[in-house]
């Protein structure tokens, strides 16, 4: 069974990831970025046709599972893994770009929302604080470094919204922004996949005000959305597309989208993947729905990277 075809665990998803890589040592090549709080690996593919350490090619970075119960998120990272690697239909994509996945970026709260609680959001870190002993855990899209502990987000670390003790209190964070620093200058595209809404949201989440990059990044948000939408079950509404803001409704600083912006990336997206279901049930999309949603992201992914190559 294969990780964008139903939810699995974090050793599934990696034995995947493992399979790919040595399965294709010539185009894929597996990162162990870091160890989690907990010390479980994050991985990354670097995926490319050339030779990714040339640094000759545009960079497109996603990432998923920075929130432990948005399940149907990994399953859309592996599956951009398949069609980039395993069943290339759109040569253009491997030709134009070297990509970086990173399936699980927050591993301690996946597994624990499969062991203990299904719907954990957070990492599962604690501090000095005595609080956090009692109450693990940093929501990690609260803890980059940007506006940091100001809007949407709560300094009580029993909150699903604890942004932490400080900027990138977290490793997990760190290593998303390492990920980011060390390929900033050929980085033309940020996505980082979340759930559930059915909604494309670009910078500035923290007050609703637009980037420089306003434009581009509403036209390539139009164009993605457009891609699913021609793709996607009827079940599923449209998605929304916007400032963060404006589209969700509420101020969030210290967002990953956000964060990557302010250092540089022309284009940065958090996708909010569909949910069928009111309330904490939204997280949890039935498995037959799996793979027609990691499909239909893909067609906002890859649609992303051409329309970004044009304009960027
Ligand atoms: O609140 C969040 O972190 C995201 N929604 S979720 O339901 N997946 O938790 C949205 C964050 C978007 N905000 C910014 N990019 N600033
Ligand atoms: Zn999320």
């Amino acid at each position: 069974e294969k990780p964008y075809d139903n939810y699995l665990r974090l050793d599934a998803i990696y034995n995947y990831m493992d399979e790919v890589a040595a399965n294709y040592p010539n185009i894929v090549k597996q990162v162990t970025a870091g160890r989690s709080f907990e010390g479980r690996p994050i991985k990354y593919l670097k995926i490319s046709s050339t030779n990714f350490e040339d640094r000759s090619k545009s960079v497109i970075f996603v990432d998923a599972t920075l929130h432990a119960r948005e399940w149907i998120t990994p399953p859309a990272a592996a599956y951009a893994i398949h069609k980039l690697v395993e069943n290339r239909t759109d040569p253009e994509l491997l030709n134009n770009f070297d990509w970086i996945i990173m399936p699980v970026a927050n591993p301690d709260g996946y597994e624990f929302s499969h062991t203990n609680e299904r719907f954990w959001r957070k990492t599962r870190s604690t501090d000095q604080s005595p609080l956090s002993v009692m109450c693990p855990g940093v929501d990690g899209n609260r803890n980059f470094d940007i506006h940091w502990g100001t809007v949407g987000t709560s300094n009580n670390p029993c909150s699903d919204t604890y942004g932490g003790s400080k900027p990138f209190s977290e490793i997990e964070t760190r290593l998303v922004r390492d990920v980011l620093e060390e390929n900033l200058s050929r980085m033309i595209l940020y996505i980082t996949i979340h759930s559930y809404g059915s909604m494309i949201l670009y910078p500035w989440g923290h007050d609703g005000s637009l980037s420089h990059n306003a434009l581009g990044l509403h036209t390539v948000g139009v164009a993605m959305a457009d891609a699913i939408f021609a793709k996607t079950l009827s079940v599923f509404s449209r998605y929304r597309v916007g400032n963060s803001l404006l589209v969700i409704g509420y101020g969030t600083s210290g967002a990953a989208e956000d964060y990557a912006h302010s250092v540089g990336v022309p284009l940065t997206y958090t996708y909010e993947l569909p949910g069928l279901r009111r309330g904490v049930q939204g997280f949890h999309l039935d498995p037959k729905y799996v793979r027609p949603v990691a499909e239909e992201t893909w067609e906002g992914i890859s649609v992303g990277a051409k329309r970004a190559r044009a304009i960027v």
